[in-house]
């Protein structure tokens, strides 16, 4: 289908026209689709935007990604659709390695998004040979490489499902999420969720991971004092204020 780019939802028909394409190409799963509708309906209430207590978590993010001594970043079938050039490059400003970690698992799906991040410039891509477990985690997810997630010490995890982003924890990781909905499961229990859209998110960490690199000192003081509750505080006043705006909009409209 050719949407024209003068349709007022391009990009946003563009981005839902490229997942149903790694649908049909057996990238992502139906789920994901489904996913990504309950993110997009998030998005609408941040105004598409990144807001100012999101940059807060992704600068955050940096800080604790460049002191990691073993930085993993986790793909699924969604995010290599949206987002594999954009992990590709955060990957490599860390510099972290890359593994493909999947809950509808299948040995053809891990291969194809191995590939589409090789494809996009990626040199290693861990998830094909799976040798170890996250303990306590019964799904698929829980299948990872000794020398990725499983030792990990720093673990970024866009669009994840609550249960690992627990499991993580539980075994004293630092947990970055990026998940647009700021209740989930996986966003109350990371250690530093970032309530923002995937492909805003990850250029936003690259950029001040480059930042960070030159300044340690800076990227330690933002590790130390990041405070993820007034983080969350901040991001569901974000929304309060959005929302009593839009309603005293809608009451003028009407008058
Ligand atoms: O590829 P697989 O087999 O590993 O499966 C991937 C999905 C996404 C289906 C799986 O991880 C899943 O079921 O995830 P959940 O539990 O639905 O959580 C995904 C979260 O990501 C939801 O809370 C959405 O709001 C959020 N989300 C969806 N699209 C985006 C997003 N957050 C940020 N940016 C997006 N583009």
């Amino acid at each position: 289908m050719t949407i024209p780019r003068s349709h007022p939802r391009y990009t946003s028909l563009m981005t839902r026209e490229k997942l149903v394409r790694a649908w049909k190409a057996g990238v992502a799963v139906p789920e994901g689709l489904i996913a990504h509708g309950r993110g997009e309906a998030f998005d609408y209430l941040f105004g598409e935007e990144t807001s100012a207590p999101a940059l807060v978590a992704e600068k955050a993010a940096a800080a604790f990604l460049v002191r990691a001594r073993r930085p993993v970043v986790s793909v699924n079938g969604n995010v290599a659709a949206l987002a594999a050039r954009e992990v590709v490059h955060l990957a490599a400003a860390i510099p972290a390695r890359v593994e493909v970690n999947l809950f509808h698992r299948s040995a053809g799906r891990v291969g194809r998004i191995a590939r589409m991040l090789r494809q996009a410039g990626a040199r290693e891509v861990l998830g094909a040979r799976p040798d170890a477990r996250i303990p306590r985690l019964d799904s698929e997810r829980a299948r990872v490489h000794k020398e990725g997630i499983y030792s990990a010490d720093v673990v970024l995890v866009p669009l994840e499902d609550g249960d690992r982003a627990e499991a993580l924890v539980r075994m004293h990781k630092v947990v970055i999420s990026v998940d647009l909905n700021p209740l989930s499961r996986t966003t109350l229990t990371a250690t530093v969720p970032v309530v923002d859209e995937l492909t805003r998110a990850l250029p936003n960490i690259e950029k001040f991971v480059k930042e960070l690199h030159g300044d340690p000192k800076e990227a330690d003081r933002i590790a130390r004092t990041y405070d993820k509750a007034g983080n969350l505080r901040a991001v569901y006043s974000f929304m309060n204020w959005r929302l009593r705006g839009l309603a005293r909009g809608a009451r003028r409209r009407k008058r």
